[in-house]
């Protein structure tokens, strides 16, 4: 069914088509984006609410600034729907995250108007710097930069890193802190609090308003100059003492804060603010899901909800006869619990995903020891190796994609010191709609190269619970890394009791001839799906589940080696450096030959799309699979 933008909506195309409307017609773009956005992300799905709150500063930004000249970066990116609908994408928003579609977030390929490639948070400083920096070495003084960012992403370190920087360098660049307390859970930490503060404070809000006076009296409009405004501003600089100011303090020039849904008032201001050169800030309020009741309720919830009834609000949730097997989220967030009851020494740590991780039910049940500590990667795990210097046993609960952030501290602070934190990494494999820069298909090869790190991955939810208990063992001396995938595991009845499972040591799970499949973690279910597949062939593979990539368990490989010179590894990470490298190595170093078929994510950018579309094209799913065990079976003679 086609979805028509509205009137004003469907006849831009470009940001020129914006900037030939009135200031008043904006009030009406507004509404028709932001119910083209409920009418599109309902039935096709994606991220919701950031993007409902953005729409006046989205259609604010095209219609002031000169974009893609002026360049715009939006951190995070997925807020950027309005963004993406104002600047000629339009017509194939309804296609957004789907495979072969436009991406969830910008992406530099996709479209000029998509100045930085973005997915992960706190990002857009450094970048908008980077490119103000050039602007100002190639002489286009004229040239405004803009990052657009939320008080979530601005927790990171990286945010403060760029703002220490912007405020002494020789820029002109924005920042636009969209401030609505949230992140995907309500924000955390002092700052949020800082930034209620100021909001609030009746003093600092009277000098504002005094600074806001002043420059409502500036003469704007063509014939004011940068030049008359930067003296203008310079001499209302005084007014606004530094110390007062978090960001005044960093040298950079504090504006707001403003109601980010007054599209006046922001078209005004974001006008005033051209004139002003150098690093500022400009702080707006939102309500994240603006304009759409139930997600300015509940807004955790419609971050992203997946589909729904736009009139009742209802989700659509597929309906199953059986029961059906819990998210490894789940196992995680209420094994934890049950371990944490029995082990006074765990600790849970997330940085920002209390939801997605499943943490939250600790944080509620156990709040002293189970924290949020914000979109703060690094500081997680150096948090949590400061607590394992303690003697407590921290899991680390972290997306393996957002770990890429940390891994300084994975080495520095916890392998080179051989604490015993537990790394549950999340999401790992292909993550679907999200596509690239969200795939948590690198961290197989990114840990297995570090010294003392155990590194596991469960195949179902006994196992991940197994894994999980026994990595919290006294007898457990090493940094343990549980990996798993996001979504359903393989068994209903999941509430195991729990056992001890022997570090390095893998299982059989079925004999047979000719070819033995080796697999590691959840994509063993893919290759059990394929091995019953291909028995009416006459092919009869043994099935290995090798539990660790490190150690790996080389007696089981011994085994392997001796009885099969046909092999498969099929894992969900990059096939380079990963647990296919991990056999191979194991071969060369033992003198053994075989015909080694290494079965992973290959080594190029899998784009976005359902999980099942991105394996099948990747051949790493039960068809696959058998296709590979046709082709080492030699088939055509196996079936004459
Ligand atoms: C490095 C990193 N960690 C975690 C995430 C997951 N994440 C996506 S959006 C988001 C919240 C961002 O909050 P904020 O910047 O305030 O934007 P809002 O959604 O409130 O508009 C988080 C934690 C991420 N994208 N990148």
């Amino acid at each position: 069914m086609e979805i028509k933008a509205g009137k004003l909506l469907s006849n831009i195309n470009n940001p020129d088509d914006l900037k030939k409307l009135s200031k008043e017609q904006l009030h009406q773009v507004c509404d028709e984006l932001r119910q083209y956005i409920i009418d599109v992300v309902s039935v096709h799905g994606g991220h919701f609410a950031a993007s409902l709150g953005v729409v006046e500063l989205s259609v604010a930004l095209h219609y002031v600034f000169n974009t893609p000249y002026d360049q715009l970066v939006w951190d995070v990116g997925h807020q950027a729907y309005g963004h993406k609908i104002l600047t000629g994408r339009r017509d194939v928003f309804p296609t957004n995250r789907k495979y072969h579609g436009i991406s969830g977030f910008p992406n530099r390929s996709e479209s000029e108007y998509d100045t930085f490639g973005v997915g992960h948070s706190s990002t857009s400083i450094s970048a908008a710097l980077g490119m103000a920096m050039a602007s100002y070495y190639k002489g286009e003084k004229d040239r405004q930069h803009i990052a657009v960012i939320g008080d979530g992403a601005m927790t990171a370190g990286l945010a403060f890193e760029a703002m220490n920087h912007a405020g002494t360098a020789n820029s002109n660049v924005l920042i636009i802190l969209n401030d609505n307390c949230m992140s995907i859970d309500p924000n955390v930490g002092a700052l949020k609090e800082y930034l209620t503060d100021i909001t609030t404070s009746h003093t600092y809000n009277e000098l504002r308003d005094n600074v806001w006076k002043a420059l409502g009296k500036l003469p704007v409009g063509k014939n004011f100059s940068r030049e008359m405004a930067s003296k203008l501003e310079a001499s209302l600089k005084g007014m606004v003492s530094k110390s007062s100011n978090l960001f005044e303090a960093l040298q950079l020039r504090y504006f707001g804060p403003i109601d980010g849904h007054n599209i006046t008032k922001l078209v005004d201001t974001l006008n005033d603010l051209k004139g002003i050169s150098g690093p500022k800030i400009l702080h707006i309020k939102t309500v994240k899901g603006k304009g759409y009741t139930l997600a300015e309720k509940d807004q955790t919830k419609w971050h992203a909800p997946g589909l729904f009834d736009k009139i009742t609000g209802e989700i659509v949730k597929k309906k199953f006869d059986i029961p059906q097997p819990p998210k490894y989220q789940d196992v995680f967030g209420h094994t934890i619990i049950e371990l944490a009851e029995m082990n006074e020494k765990i600790m849970g740590v997330t940085p920002a995903m209390p939801s997605g991780s499943s943490l939250k039910f600790m944080m509620e049940k156990m709040p002293n020891r189970a924290f949020d500590v914000g979109i703060c990667e690094q500081h997680a795990v150096t948090l949590s190796a400061g607590l394992a210097t303690q003697g407590l046993r921290v899991f680390c609960n972290v997306y393996s994609t957002f770990m890429q952030r940390a891994y300084d501290m994975v080495i520095h602070d916890v392998a080179i010191q051989n604490l015993p934190v537990v790394f549950c990494l999340d999401r790992a494999g292909l993550v679907g709609e999200d596509g690239p820069t969200h795939h948590g298909c690198y961290d197989i090869a990114y840990m297995r190269c570090i010294p003392n790190m155990i590194i596991s991955s469960p195949m179902n939810e006994k196992e991940m619970r197994n894994l999980m208990f026994t990595s919290q063992l006294e007898s457990t001396k090493n940094p343990f890394v549980i990996r798993y995938p996001r979504g359903e595991g393989v068994m209903p009845e999941w509430k195991t009791p729990f056992e001890e499972i022997q570090i390095g040591k893998g299982r059989k799970l079925k004999d047979g001839q000719g070819i033995a499949i080796l697999s590691f973690g959840h994509p063993g279910n893919f290759a059990a799906a394929a091995i019953r597949d291909v028995r009416a062939e006459g092919i009869n593979p043994a099935h290995y589940d090798m539990r660790f990539v490190k150690p790996i368990d080389e007696e089981l490989l011994h085994e392997v080696f001796s009885k099969f010179n046909k092999i498969i590894t099929i894992e969900d990470g990059t096939v380079l450096g990963g647990f296919g490298t991990a056999v191979l190595e194991f071969m060369n170093a033992n003198g053994y030959k075989a015909d080694v078929k290494i079965m992973g994510i290959p080594d190029r950018l899998v784009e976005h799309g359902s999980p099942k579309e991105l394996y099948r094209e990747i051949g790493l799913d039960a068809n696959g699979i058998a296709s590979v065990l046709r082709e080492m079976a030699d088939v055509k003679v196996l079936v004459q």
